[in-house]
């Protein structure tokens, strides 16, 4: 039996990047009642009426107001239904999504 080891010595490494969360933003509008903007807050994000009032009055003196961060199809998901919940009222009401850093 040969004295030589010929087992490859070089180990590959898998370069895995964790996916990044995606933010959730509320966007300001001049039409949306403020009530409505709160209600569905609550109803899609979970928030309580008081986290629902904070996030709404900041998008409304800010323009916009981050709502919450999830992996990307959920947060894209939860965006749309939200919008279209303004939607299906006659509400501008608009959620968008972007990559945290
Ligand atoms: N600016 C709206 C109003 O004065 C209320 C509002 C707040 C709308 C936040 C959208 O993301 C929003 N009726």
């Amino acid at each position: 039996m040969s004295e030589i080891d010929a087992k490859p010595r070089v180990k590959t490494r898998v370069e895995t990047e964790r996916p990044r969360l995606h933010k959730v933003i509320l966007l300001n509008d001049d039409y949306t009642p403020r009530e409505f903007v709160v209600m569905v807050l609550k109803a899609e994000f979970r928030l309580d009426e008081d986290q629902a009032y904070r996030v709404m009055m900041t998008a409304h003196r800010l323009g916009v107001c981050v709502v919450a961060v999830f992996a990307r199809d959920v947060a894209e998901s939860k965006a749309t239904r939200a919008t279209d919940m303004g939607r299906a009222k006659g509400h501008p009401l608009t959620f968008t999504t972007e990559p945290e850093e």
